[in-house]
């Protein structure tokens, strides 16, 4: 048999992919790196034995964290990227012309530099923008000290184990907040509810407890299996989330984006929960 690799990501459940050739297999300051290829996904993205992206998937995840809430506000110029050291979500947000300025805050330099190697086609260039100011940091103390505000904030997060814990908490959430411009919108990488139902529970009572208008919204992503993933939604501004489908059809028009996933009418049933999902919600 081919060799395979086997995700350890959760306990009952395990997804494994076949790996025909491994690209990359090393150990960051902070974590284990590994980019092998699949005939499925193309180049598949591995930290610490837990599947981050692949080159087949991946437009799904970076459109729906980027361009719902982005095409929601309508007239968004500065926007902070929470993880993301692939690149896959700023090269998204790039794309919009009337962003004037991405900030990526990324823990491991690890990830980014190996990615612009081994994963061109996810940054596509991104980390060339002028527009991107990358600052290698924790997020979490970024998100308590930095005195900018920001329009759209994407957390483009791990799992909750390892690096990634501090990004679901109560208190980078409040951080996060003061950190939104007016009408702003924080989106958050959830989890797959139906095998981490705890962590959307978590997220969104803290939600609950800060925004006036908080949520999530959901899309299937092939290799965060288990079913549907959950996006966080938490704004101050209820507009955003009402906006109706033919202002986003106009909006998506006017920015010109061709895209994989994204259309306005998937943009509003995004919204729309099963009820499984509904009841871990506050
Ligand atoms: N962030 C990875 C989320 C992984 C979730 N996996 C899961 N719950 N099955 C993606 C980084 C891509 N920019």
């Amino acid at each position: 048999m081919s060799a395979r690799f086997t995700e350890t990501l959760h306990r009952s459940y395990a997804q494994s992919l076949a790996v025909e050739n491994v690209l990359y297999d090393n150990n960051s300051s902070l974590q284990h790196i590994q980019v092998f290829e699949n005939k499925r996904f193309g180049r598949v993205l591995t930290l610490d034995g837990v599947v981050q992206t692949t080159q087949g998937d991946e437009f799904i995840y970076h459109e729906m964290l980027t361009h719902v809430p982005i095409l929601a506000h309508g007239n968004v110029r500065n926007v902070l990227v929470i993880g993301g050291g692939d690149g896959g979500m700023a090269r998204e947000v790039l794309r919009h012309k009337s962003v004037e300025k991405v900030t990526m805050v990324e823990i491991d330099a690890g990830v980014v530099e190996f990615s612009k190697t081994y994963l061109p086609s996810l940054s596509n260039c991104a980390f060339d923008d002028p527009r991107l100011n990358l600052v290698i940091a924790d997020g979490a103390d970024f998100m308590a000290t930095s005195p900018d505000h920001f329009d759209v904030i994407i957390i483009d997060s791990t799992d909750p184990v390892g690096p990634g814990e501090v990004l679901f908490t109560d208190s980078f959430y409040g951080h996060a907040k003061r950190r939104l411009a007016e009408g702003g919108i924080l989106v958050t990488q959830n989890g797959v509810p139906f095998m981490q139902p705890d962590e959307l529970t978590g997220t969104m009572r803290a939600f609950q407890q800060l925004f006036a208008d908080w949520g999530c919204y959901i899309a299937s992503i092939p290799t965060y299996a288990g079913g549907p993933m959950a996006f966080g939604w938490g704004s101050d501004s209820t507009a955003a989330k009402a906006v109706d489908v033919e202002v986003l059809r106009a909006r998506l028009d006017a920015a010109g984006l061709d895209l994989g996933y994204y259309t306005p009418a998937v943009h509003k049933a995004a919204f729309s929960l099963p009820r499984y999902i509904e009841k871990l919600l506050p």
